[in-house]
Parts: C-alpha cells; sequence; structure tokens
C-alpha cells in the first residue's frame, strides 16, 4: 500500500511516502524551505523543520504509533467536537478524527519551494456510530517559508450541524522557564485550572505552573518567544476566533502514559480552535476552512 501511495503522489525527492513508526504510513516533504511529516493516521503532522532552523513541533519520546491511540505531539486534528463536552461524555476526548486512517488523496508542486499534500476522512462505521451525519473532512499540508495546516470541512447532512473542532499545536520550547507568550494581553480566558473562571490575561504568558485556558474572541497572531534556543515562533491563525494555551505541568505530565516526567520542561500547546461560542454550525453544503500558519525565526 506504500509503495503504491508512493508511486501515485510522491513527486521527485519533494515528496515521499514512507514507512512511518509503528510501520504507519507517513508522507514526508522535502524542499528548500525546510521539512514536514505528516502521518495518515489522523492526518498528524509530526515534524516540521525550517531549513537551518530547529524542529518547531514538539514530539513525545513516548509517542504512539498503534492506532487508534492518538499520537502525542506535533498538530493532533481535534474534530468534529473540541474536549470533552457534555454534549460527548464518555466520547473520546477531542473528537474520533486524531484517532483514524485519513486517505492521501493530493500532493503538489507548487514551485521548488512550495509544495502540499491534502488528506481526507471519509465516513465509515468506525464513526458514523459516533457523528451521524454525512460530512466531508479535509487537512492541506503546505511546507513553503511558512508550514499551512488548513482543515476544510463539508456539511453534506440534509440538516444545519453544528462542529466545534482545533488544530491542537504542540511547540518545542528549549526551557519552558524562559518562554514568554505574546499576543493575548488583554484578552479574556476560561481558566480551565481554575473552575473556568472569566479573566482577562495581563501582559505576556510565563508559564510556572499548569495553564489550561481558552482565550475568546481573538483572531490575533501569538509569538511564542524560545529565548532559550534564541528564535521566535509565530502561530498566526483563519477561521477560528479562539485561542488555547495548555501546558500540563509537573502532575499531569507524570499521569501522561505517552510523555517522560519532565517533558513540560520542553514543549507549549498553541491551539487555534473552534468551540463553546465560537463552534460553526454549517447548513447543508456549507464549508468552514480553520487554517493555521506557524513560521520560525531567529531572535
Ligand atoms: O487543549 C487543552 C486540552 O483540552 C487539555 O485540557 C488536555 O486535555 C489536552 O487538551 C490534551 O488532551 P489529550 O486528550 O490529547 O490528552
Amino acid at each position: 500500500m506504500i509503495q503504491q501511495l508512493h508511486e501515485q503522489f510522491g513527486i521527485d525527492a519533494s515528496i515521499s511516502v514512507v514507512d512511518g513508526q509503528g510501520g504507519l504510513p507517513k508522507v514526508c516533504l522535502n524542499n528548500a524551505a525546510g521539512r514536514a511529516e505528516v502521518y495518515l493516521h489522523g492526518a498528524h503532522v509530526t515534524h516540521y523543520q525550517p531549513v537551518h532552523q530547529l524542529p518547531v513541533l514538539w514530539m513525545s519520546e513516548m509517542a504512539r504509533f498503534d492506532p487508534p491511540a492518538a499520537i502525542r505531539g506535533g498538530v493532533p486534528v481535534c474534530w468534529p467536537w473540541f474536549g470533552s463536552p457534555d454534549s460527548h461524555k464518555g466520547l473520546p476526548s477531542h473528537g474520533f478524527a486524531r484517532n483514524q486512517a485519513w486517505q492521501l488523496i493530493d500532493s503538489k508542486q507548487i514551485d521548488e519551494s512550495a509544495h502540499a499534500v491534502t488528506l481526507a476522512l471519509t465516513p465509515s462505521q468506525d464513526n458514523a456510530a459516533l457523528w451521524p451525519y454525512a460530512f466531508q473532512v479535509e487537512l492541506t499540508v503546505t511546507l513553503a517559508d511558512t508550514l499551512t495546516l488548513s482543515l476544510v470541512q463539508t456539511n453534506l447532512h440534509a440538516e444545519p450541524v453544528e462542529v466545534a473542532g482545533a488544530l491542537h499545536s504542540y511547540f518545542a520550547v528549549g526551557d519552558i522557564s524562559q518562554t514568554r507568550i505574546h499576543g493575548l494581553d488583554g484578552i479574556d480566558y476560561l481558566d480551565y485550572v481554575d473552575e473556568r473562571q472569566l479573566k482577562p490575561q495581563r501582559g505576556d504568558i510565563r508559564i510556572d505552573q499548569e495553564v489550561d485556558r481558552i482565550y475568546t474572541n481573538t483572531r490575533s497572531d501569538v509569538v511564542i518567544e524560545d529565548q532559550a534556543n534564541h528564535r521566535r515562533i509565530r502561530v498566526a491563525k483563519q477561521g477560528s476566533a479562539t485561542t488555547v494555551v495548555w501546558n500540563p505541568w509537573q502532575e499531569k505530565t507524570r499521569a501522561l502514559v505517552d510523555c517522560v516526567d519532565d517533558a513540560y520542561r520542553r514543549m507549549v500547546c498553541v491551539e487555534s480552535v473552534n468551540t463553546l461560542d465560537d463552534s460553526v454550525t454549517l447548513n447543508h453544503g456549507e464549508t468552514h476552512q480553520l487554517s493555521q500558519v506557524i513560521s520560525s525565526e531567529p531572535s
């Protein structure tokens, strides 16, 4: 299957389909701008490294490549719900898209420094029980001087359907204690570490404890100042008015089976999200695009 995919979608040395970890099919993008990788399992981007720079996305040393388990790190695609809402109690956290195999449906060379692949999740018995609505959802990953992930979904059900979701990106930092997050000053957030209290963000975000915050009504870029690695990671987005910032800190990290105990020191999640009042109701045939544009530069 992997050889067939490679023959159908490979493009020179820039796009290839290989045996990834756990024998799972992995698409590798490699051009003058850098390298990126995406698994068909979960349409999960697991690597992005601009040329002459350090990897931008964090991956757990203990990530599982054993479907249906979700891969820990990179960019989990959360869809068609976010978190564990009351409407989906007892169902998988963050939906089922990250737990299922997607199909590679397109690959293209835009120019010698820009290549893209598109993956699609198709309705199946696995997901019909969880989501009894006809849908089409695709993720396009574009490696150029930025990495762009675009999640495009269309409601094919006869009636309107409300959908939530996220590009739940884990970013690599040299030392969380030397990291600052800019771009959310003055934005209100729901503090999921303090009974979902609504609070105003004052200044930059510093992380010295568990942080699990849903920032509302914000379409701003977020900049992660990774002082230990002398770089800034910019996270821009379209189609989302909600940004989540998460670091599990010590206790929560210890409770994660797919993380080493001090993993929290080297990562922070900045997620582009549609949830709560920013969930999306799509009429029949309507489409929504949620995109995240990631870039990194020395500072
Ligand atoms: O986005 C933050 C969050 O909802 C946290 O509350 C935590 O649950 C995190 O996602 C990771 O969730 P996961 O199901 O991937 O372990």
